[in-house]
């Protein structure tokens, strides 16, 4: 102890002796540092996912707000994080991008980069202008995890049948509910694959191209093993291993737009919004119509997928298409080595899809991102070509052995390892990935995953629209007659109301409303180009409105695009002019008559 102090004491008196000596101690000269220290190399369980929100909740009082929407099948609360500048005004009155991941339990990586959005988002405020102007024209609403059932069953276990929430589901019809799940029967926390070697009498050997791989033998021939499926014992005695685990159903099937029964859609359930996790999820949505974009983050595959889920949906309406285009064309360029896809074409057919039911029933544009492609194991065009070359050490077949060797150390395959099974006796396990290889990233591949796909969101949060009205101007008539022109601009890519949304009526209609006290509205119509109507006036059709105070306009305002109200106006004095829109927020102006 005594020593201690003494030696504390030189170094404090050397650190002073260097100060006095040296030059005044310059400003710190590296970045900024952050407020909060999130790790983004690392994999999240629910209860830590939660505490990182209420840690950036406690930095950000100002905008942050973490609150439970409900809860899972087994109680877990389904944390959402709402960021709004109360100083730019209400949530309500602007447009909301709606974030979640991991709908499927398995695809943990989503609630990472909804974590990382609301940390960069935060941390970035007041240091990036175009990240201050965003969070101060937009809210944001994020739930890192939609299933976090699912996600604490991955994260604690072995990683086998977890893509499922865990409402109880009798897989193979004998009456008990998820009585034979797989086991981790030798507890090193993975369920393996189960070999037994049984020279010249098996149907698969070991392949020439890597030891680790086990094929198939050709017709006619016979190899030296035997497969016994995946580690895990027979619960019930009925013959089968591993039959029935948790759930077992499709989370993501279970949505009322174009909702199919079990026959026909396996995983669905028995009706739509069965589960308890949709369920709060639509509540919360269906409460907040100001969201007017959606993401929903999966994995994996690299793709940028757009609805619909099934073809005899049918195309959406070129308008609808010509904004997925834009946004999904520029996310292939912001996300490289991911497509943008349709996913009945370019995946495969979803009835009853969570993005189907907020673009169909909500009108919401959505998109769902498949996180991750193994394409980006090597990513240079020499490589690329290399791959090419079936004898390489990183041909397609084996490339993920020598990634695992060379660049995670071999931590993530498990090679085959004699075992004394309880009911098969002795055999091999192993020849299988561990639960954090394939579907999502190396963890030092992640934090690039989660800006590039956030940086794809908030492109997506940026083009919802944004009313804003514009240049005003009054012409006297005659008496107390005025023409009142107003300029009401949408400068974002995603009109007000979605064609389909429009169709069908699932968003309230945009109203412009007039407001003035001795004021009355004789006629009222929209100019689509207003220089050229005042250069060669021309006849525009009149709105037929019984009130012509409350402009009820049902196709809203087109991206892009600039449009002038052209209002015959009879009385005296100030009138103020709103256009409100449920999707585009409220934007209002005042024109003085005279
Ligand atoms: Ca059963
Ligand atoms: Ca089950
Ligand atoms: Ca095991
Ligand atoms: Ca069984
Ligand atoms: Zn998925």
């Amino acid at each position: 102890m005594r020593t201690r102090k003494i030696l504390s004491f030189v170094l404090a008196g050397a650190a002073g002796l260097a100060l006095l000596a040296g030059p005044a101690p310059a400003q710190k000269a590296s970045d900024p540092a952050f407020k909060v220290k999130l790790d983004f190399n690392r994999w999240h369980d629910v209860g830590e996912l939660n505490a990182d929100m209420k840690r950036l909740q406690a930095a950000f009082p100002k905008f942050l707000k973490a609150e439970s929407i409900g809860k899972s099948y087994r109680g877990r609360d389904i944390m959402l994080m709402t960021i709004n500048n109360p100083a730019t005004g209400p949530e309500a009155g602007k447009a909301g991008m709606y974030i979640e991941g991991n709908v499927h339990g398995n695809e943990i990586q989503g609630s990472e980069v909804c974590l990382y959005t609301i940390w960069y988002l935060m941390e970035n405020y007041g240091r990036i202008a175009d990240v201050t102007r965003l969070v101060d024209e937009r809210v944001f609403y994020i739930i890192p995890t939609v299933n976090p059932d699912g996600r604490q069953f991955f994260m604690e276990g072995p990683g086998g049948n977890a893509r499922s929430g865990h409402v109880p589901v009798d897989d193979d019809n004998d009456g008990l509910y998820d009585e034979d799940p797989p086991e981790d029967i030798n507890g090193n926390g993975i369920v393996e694959q189960i070999r037994m070697s049984v020279p010249g009498r098996g149907n698969y050997r070991i392949s020439r191209l890597n030891p680790n791989i086990m094929e198939p033998v050709p017709f006619g021939e016979m190899g030296d093993y035997i497969l016994l499926g995946s580690e895990g014992v027979d619960n019930d005695g009925d013959g089968l291993v591993n039959e029935d685990g948790p759930g077992s159903y499709d989370p993501n099937r279970n949505w009322a737009s174009d909702w199919q029964p079990n026959y026909i859609q396996s995983g669905a359930m028995a009706y739509p919004f069965q589960l308890p996790e949709a369920r709060a999820v639509n509540d919360f949505l269906t409460a907040h119509p100001n969201i007017s974009g959606v993401q929903s983050y999966h994995n994996s595959g690299g793709m940028i997928l757009r609805g619909p889920g099934a073809e005899a949906t049918g195309e959406y309406p070129a308008a609808d298409v010509r904004f997925y285009d834009e946004l999904g064309q520029n996310g292939e360029r912001i996300i490289p080595f991911y497509r943008y896809l349709v996913i009945w074409s370019g995946l495969y057919t979803v009835h009853g899809g969570f993005i189907d039911w907020t673009n169909d029933g909500l009108g919401i544009p959505s998109f769902s991102n498949e996180l991750w492609s193994g394409e980006q194991y090597f990513t240079s065009p020499g490589l690329k070509d290399q791959q090419q070359d079936p004898s390489s050490p990183i041909a397609p077949s084996v490339s993920r052995y020598y990634f695992d060797k060379y660049l995670e150390f071999g931590d993530e395959y498990l090679e085959w390892k004699p075992f004394d099974h309880p009911q098969f006796g002795r055999v091999e396990m192993g020849g299988v990935w561990k639960k954090f290889q394939g579907r999502v990233p190396p963890r030092f591949m992640n934090e690039e995953l989660c800006h590039r796909n956030m940086a794809f969101s908030l492109y997506q949060a940026d083009e919802m629209p944004l009313i804003r009205l514009g240049e005003t101007s009054v012409e006297k008539v005659g008496g107390d007659v005025y023409r009142v022109f107003v300029d009401i601009t949408n400068p974002k890519v995603a009109p007000t109301i979605m064609a389909k949304a429009a169709q069908t009526n699932v968003v309230r209609p945009d109203l412009l409303l007039v407001e003035g006290k001795s004021v009355q509205v004789v006629a009222a119509s929209f100019i689509d180009n207003k220089a050229l109507y005042k250069a060669r006036p021309s006849v525009t059709p009149l709105v037929d409105q019984k009130d012509l105070r409350r402009i009820i306009v049902r196709n809203g305002h087109p991206g892009k695009t600039t449009r002038t109200a052209m209002l015959l106006v009879k009385g005296s004095g100030t009138v103020s002019v709103v256009y409100d829109s449920v999707k585009g927020g409220k934007a209002s102006t005042t024109v003085t008559l005279h």
